[in-house]
């Protein structure tokens, strides 16, 4: 490999499937496929964002996921994060933390509770599917956003005496939590209005409304391989 690496034309003697992974090592960048409206790859690109770490972000169409994702990461869901060294990171948790192990200048790591944030991803996302494509489920949707709405009276005690859920600045959990709740507040927005804890709404808002979202929330034309 160190040896093919020092040749004038390396893509002349490099078995094709090796040539992306070499072109990697020569960057160094690792590589984020995402797509804008996942709220799991929302959570990890605010988490990159946040550390300082250059990565390429690759936008992905779900519907025609990259042979090269595949490849990476079988199970076919967004974000992956592969390194330099060819190491896959494909659960959106993870790369978060992968990111702050790096570097954590707003120290979200000393504001992490795992067990809430599971509680979020386990039921509240279960409440909030059942919620949104309650056809697809042939569920009663108004269980579901009782069932969400309950939850968030809990998240919204913890906030009682704070902004955000770890303390006066946003950490892990909210950054964990958010794109959620604001998946289940956009399903119907006068209803969530109307209904939801008027502290969660302006913890929800003020994330929202945040300048690492904005730039977490750029919108970016599909990934093309050789298309740059
Ligand atoms: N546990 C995974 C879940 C990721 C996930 O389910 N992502 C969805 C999009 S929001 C996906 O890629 N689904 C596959 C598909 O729609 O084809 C994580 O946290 O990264």
């Amino acid at each position: 490999m160190r040896q093919r690496m020092t040749q004038s034309d390396p893509t002349r003697t490099v078995p094709r499937r090796g040539r992306a992974a070499m072109a990697r090592m020569m960057t160094g960048l690792p590589i984020l496929y995402s797509f804008r409206r996942c709220p799991y790859a929302m959570r990890a690109r605010m988490a990159l964002l946040a550390s300082g770490v250059s990565y390429e972000h690759r936008e992905v169409l779900l519907r025609d996921k990259p042979a090269a994702m595949l490849a990476a990461s079988p199970k076919g869901t967004v974000p992956v994060f592969v390194l330099a060294d060819g190491s896959v990171i494909d659960e959106s948790i993870d790369i978060m933390r992968w990111a702050l192990e790096q570097s954590d200048p707003e120290n979200w790591m000393a504001r992490a509770d795992a067990a809430l944030v599971a509680d979020y991803d386990g039921a509240f996302k279960h409440h909030l599917d059942r919620y949104k494509y309650w056809g697809r489920y042939g569920v009663n949707p108004v269980e579901h956003r009782a069932a969400g709405l309950a939850m968030l009276a809990e998240l919204d005690a913890r906030i009682a005496d704070q902004a955000y859920l770890g303390g006066a600045t946003r950490g892990f959990s909210d950054v964990a939590i958010f794109p959620f709740v604001r998946q289940f507040a956009g399903v119907d927005p006068p209803w969530f209005e109307a209904h939801a804890p008027q502290r969660l709404r302006g913890w929800l808002g003020a994330l929202i409304a945040s300048e690492l979202f904005e730039r977490a929330m750029v919108r970016l034309a599909p990934w093309a391989p050789g298309g740059g």
